[in-house]
């Protein structure tokens, strides 16, 4: 190949990190928070002590179990149970327990962006729940529902837990479900978990933990681009930032720089300038109630079957069918 026909060929993390650090205000996706030591810091952030989420959903699981169960399959005929955005499936293991336990026909089928939190998973289920059909798939949230229909050719009930749907703005989470809904047929159905609104403090918290795990997850971002693009960001130079409002109920992520600074990113050829105290935008986390829920599924061509909360109220799984 001569030099004229050469082709550059630019992966999406580099052309969202180019498009997102040269707009004005700058931003970066959440989604490039997720490598494997994103992962871990992930985990980590599940069991703090501020992340009230992981363990109301877990709650919910444990208390309404038999009734979660029987809700995905009332008639017993047999069902795919399809996670998407699995990580470690440590939840979801309560209710295959239950599955299990009461005899259901089900295969487990969770999917996931992360080759890693996949791999864990199936190992360990192989491991200790051998009774269980488990296959694993890797992919991105939008991708994978290109490929719904032919993942099954049985019932389907699609898990999307820990309120991952928060990490969308609502007309992107409308195309999701949207999109979902196009994938299902007439008996499938939809369990969904939505982080409720709540104290804003609570809130504000659980994204801003004392031991600033949070923090170096939201970094992370800056770390990646370090790290793949040859990027020479300083990360004591940037502060982790929440806010929330409790009007539209969205906890929003902010790196801010400290000083007025310049960052290269040799792999875009690519001087990003910040002034003093300037942000990058990193993260949503919307918090819902059952008026929005229910507004977002009429959008989607979506209903509302039932819902299970904790005793809190801080979290809810909807079921939801077409
Ligand atoms: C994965 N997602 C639902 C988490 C959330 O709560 O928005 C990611 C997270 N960001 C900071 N802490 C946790």
């Amino acid at each position: 190949m001569n030099s004229k026909d050469q082709k550059v060929i630019i992966s999406t993390f580099e052309k969202e990190v180019c498009e997102g650090l040269t707009a004005f205000p700058k931003y970066l996706s959440s989604k490039y928070f997720y490598d494997e030591v994103g992962d871990e810091l992930f985990q980590q952030i599940m069991a703090l002590p501020e992340y009230y989420l992981t363990r109301a959903e877990y709650e919910i699981f444990e208390t309404h179990k038999t009734e979660i169960v029987q809700s995905f399959d009332q008639d017993k005929e047999g069902f795919d149970l399809i996670e998407l955005g699995a990580g470690d499936g440590k939840k979801t293991k309560v209710l295959l327990k239950e599955l299990l336990n009461h005899k259901y026909d089900f295969a487990y089928k969770p999917i996931d962006i992360s080759e890693n939190a996949i791999d864990g998973l199936v190992k360990n289920l192989n491991h200790e729940m051998k009774e269980v059909l488990v296959q694993g798939q890797i992919g991105e949230y939008f991708e994978v529902l290109d490929r719904l229909k032919h993942i099954s050719d049985r019932k389907k009930v699609i898990m999307v837990l820990g309120s991952n749907i928060g990490n969308l703005l609502h007309p992107r989470a409308i195309q999701f479900l949207k999109k979902l809904c196009n994938s299902m047929n007439s008996k499938d159905l939809v369990f969904m978990g939505f982080d409720q609104k709540k104290h804003p403090q609570k809130v504000l918290d659980a994204y801003n933990d004392k031991s600033g795990v949070t923090a170096a997850f939201n970094k992370n971002v800056l770390t990646r681009i370090n790290k793949e693009l040859r990027g020479n960001f300083d990360l004591d130079k940037f502060i982790h930032w929440e806010v929330y409002d409790p009007e539209s109920g969205t906890a929003k992520s902010y790196l801010v720089s400290t000083e007025k600074q310049k960052v290269d990113i040799d792999d875009l050829s690519l001087e990003v300038h910040f002034e003093a105290w300037e942000s990058i935008h990193t993260e949503i986390s919307q918090k819902y109630d059952d008026d929005i829920v229910k507004w977002l599924a009429k959008e989607s061509g979506l209903e509302i079957v039932k819902s299970f909360s904790d005793q809190n109220n801080y979290y809810k799984d909807y079921l939801l069918r077409k």
